[in-house]
């Protein structure tokens, strides 16, 4: 056994005695990243944003280095708000998650009561610093000097994460967050597909084969003759709220094809499905080679089984390389379900 809270990335194994080391396994077992040995922490390194800042040597991003043990503020590990009328941190997690809990480490040396009654969102959209998006918890007590609590938001969804405290004159000043997370599953790999030609053996179902490469002659891109209004289809076999889309544009020539796409989420096969809700308005410039995330109805999203791919107008080709969906089968709700301390 290792002594306890041996933390680090390279395992070596020496052995002074002999000329020659010969092994013939090694398993290594740890805790992985987080206080609970079943979270895998999705905000490391991710980014952060804080509504003040007190100073330069106590950056937002000490709070998601991953060092949850250093707890006095001289340790460079932790962040510091102004004091101000609710004060706020955001962790972008880059991608949309299924989050089970989240857990704060409040500061060590001095301070413990500031971090009180925080107020967790977590949610899809991104505008007024997620502020809008729903409450895992509200009105806490108050997280340990030194120690740390978490708070279960179990299956709630969402790729940001926003701390605020709702008060006048208050400081946001704590070590760590900790987002237990999953990715969210993709609702379209691999479901039927449909598109309305098909050209160069771009076939529908290279859309949700599961492979992004955007290089068309890999053989993972579709690719729709030159005709009017083109489209392209996938049946989630299910109904879904969809919150976001990522599509990845080709890579290796025609970017601007996809330009003026639109993407429609309903349940009806009318007009082939293109007549379902928006998922956004046109999409413009989307970029080359790359996979582009759109936020349906503001991350709210839309519901429906069928997604559509549509790009109004005379002599368009639809050709992109994949389509992810996340979503989820009710309105994310907040729970309050669990909840824990610790020193
Ligand atoms: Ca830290
Ligand atoms: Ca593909």
């Amino acid at each position: 056994m290792c002594n306890a809270n041996h933390l680090g990335r390279y395992v070596t194994v020496k052995d002074y005695g002999l000329w020659k080391l010969t092994i013939c396994e090694i398993e290594v077992y740890a805790t992985g990243n987080c206080y609970d040995s079943g979270c895998y922490n999705v905000a490391k390194g991710k980014g952060v944003y804080i509504s003040s800042l007190y100073t330069a040597r106590w950056p937002a991003n000490n709070a998601v280095d991953g060092n949850y043990w250093s707890t006095n503020i001289n340790s460079g590990s932790c962040t510091h708000s102004n004091a101000q009328t609710n004060p706020w941190f955001r962790v972008d997690l880059w991608q949309e998650m299924i989050i089970s809990k989240v857990y704060l480490a409040n500061r060590g040396d001095c301070c413990g009561d500031q971090l009180t009654n925080v107020m967790i969102r977590i949610g899809n959209d991104d505008s007024n610093n997620g502020l809008k998006n729903p409450i895992c918890r509200q009105g806490l007590r108050a997280v340990p000097q030194g120690g740390y609590v978490y708070y279960a938001c179990p299956n709630m969804r969402g790729r940001q994460i926003t701390l605020q405290i709702v008060k006048t004159n208050a400081v946001l000043n704590f070590c760590e967050i900790q987002v237990c997370g999953t990715l969210a599953p993709n609702l379209a790999l691999g479901k039927p597909t449909v598109q309305s030609s098909t050209v160069w053996n771009g076939t529908p179902n290279l859309g949700v084969d599961g492979d992004p490469n955007p290089t068309y002659n890999i053989g993972t891109c579709t690719h729709t003759t030159s005709e009017k209004n083109p489209w392209w289809r996938v049946d989630l076999q299910d109904e879904y709220l969809v919150t976001s889309i990522h599509i990845t544009n080709r890579g290796d020539c025609c970017e601007s094809r996809l330009w003026g796409i639109e993407i429609r989420i309903g349940n009806s096969l009318a007009f082939e499905g293109n007549n379902n809700a928006k998922c956004i308005s046109k999409m413009w410039n989307v970029p080359k080679g790359a996979t582009h995330t759109v936020m349906c109805n503001a991350g709210y999203g839309v519901k429906g089984r069928y997604v559509n791919l549509l790009i109004p107008g005379d002599n368009k080709i639809l050709t992109f390389c994949e389509l992810m969906v996340f979503g989820t089968r009710d309105k994310q709700v907040g729970s309050l379900l669990d909840i824990g301390w610790f020193m």
